[in-house]
């Protein structure tokens, strides 16, 4: 079955070479209207996701050049996600329209209590049928780059989307392009243990190894369960990949701000912003990480990287879809810049 890759007239020549590179699952998103069960959820908003698209496109905002790496299907919401990804000037040179699946779906409510109902479409699909070959195609693009982004979602796809992600980093190590990977565990994808014992053997080697709290915990081998790794300490829990082999840990702890410890024991934190309302929580991680990223490649020190990415997160909480709150360069400096930085968001 064939495979398309993108042509001439489809690239965006203005774009800036990418200088992230990031690849995994794009997906289209539906997301009830209103709020409530999503059994009585009737309306739904079509928009798009995907952990390392949302990280590409938050990038992509805040003016970094960014080639975003995977499978569409040949089907019009693969057209929805290649317009939307070039739209915000991501580089989709190798963003491959796959005939033999279709492209990734997924659906969900919006709900001010417990935990969120979501259903995914995506066995078999595009997206999942991503592979070794994908990353060589795109070698000289990730060589080129200052930085491979990965995530744990990759991995749970299929065993062709697993080696492809082993592939990049291979690529990436050798050419001495910064490594990252956010844990971004998906319990709808794999179970806790598959997702810890594979992503344990991830960490060895990356520059940066980020996630929740009881993601690190748990890929940490601190905790059996994400549930009880959530009530660990966190510098223990950073501690536990960075003797796995990670040089720096962050930790995302959500309403209590983010740490960061790296391989010399030091230890920066940051404050979450208060938000008058979460709205939407789906993506926050993603755009923590994008500022995060962002104001790294630009040399800034870690408090500050910290303080954006928590302003990233606070701004995609506030509003409904993944992409949505995603700040551009001059929202983001806006909020950078006042005495300390902004304490709330109303
Ligand atoms: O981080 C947000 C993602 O979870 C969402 O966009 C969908 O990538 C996704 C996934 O696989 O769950």
């Amino acid at each position: 079955m064939g495979a398309a890759r993108a042509t001439d007239a489809e690239r965006v020549t203005s774009m800036p070479a990418p200088e992230v590179v990031t690849l995994g699952e794009c997906l289209v998103s539906l997301i009830a209207r209103d709020r409530g069960p999503l059994a009585e959820s009737e309306t739904f908003v079509r928009t798009v996701a995907g952990a390392e698209a949302n990280v590409a496109v938050g990038l992509a905002r805040l003016g970094h050049g960014v080639a975003y790496v995977g499978r569409v299907g040949a089907d019009a919401l693969g057209t929805v996600i290649r317009r939307r990804l070039r739209g915000e000037g991501v580089d989709i040179d190798h963003l491959v329209v796959d005939e033999s699946g279709p492209t990734g779906l997924m659906i969900r409510e919006l709900r001010d209590l417990g935990p969120m109902e979501v259903i995914y479409h995506r066995a078999g699909s595009a997206g999942s049928r991503l592979g070794p070959a994908d990353i060589e195609a795109a070698r000289g693009t990730i060589e080129r780059a200052r930085w491979l982004h990965l995530t744990g979602i990759t991995p749970a796809l299929s065993p062709g989307a697993a080696a492809a992600l082993v592939r990049a980093k291979e690529l990436a190590r050798d050419a001495g392009v910064t490594l990252s990977l956010d844990l971004n565990i998906r319990r709808r994808l794999w179970s806790e243990a598959d997702a810890a014992r594979a992503l344990r053997g991830l960490v060895d080697g990356m520059d940066l190894v980020m996630g929740g709290l009881d993601e690190v915990a748990l890929v940490g081998g601190l905790a059996s369960t994400l549930e009880h790794a959530g009530r660990c300490d966190p510098v223990e829990a950073a501690e536990a990949l960075l003797a796995a082999g990670a040089r720096q840990v962050v930790v995302k702890l959500g309403a209590q701000g983010a740490l960061l410890r790296d391989a010399h024991g030091a230890t920066t934190s940051s404050p979450a912003l208060g938000v008058a309302r979460v709205v939407d929580p789906v993506g926050a991680g993603d755009a923590f990480t994008a500022g995060y990223l962002a104001l790294t490649l630009e040399g800034a020190p870690p408090d500050r990287a910290l303080r954006a990415a928590n302003v990233c997160g606070a701004l995609a909480v506030s509003t409904v879809g993944d992409l949505t709150g995603l700040p551009d360069r001059a929202t983001l400096d806006s909020l950078l810049a006042g005495p300390g930085g902004p304490d709330t968001i109303r």
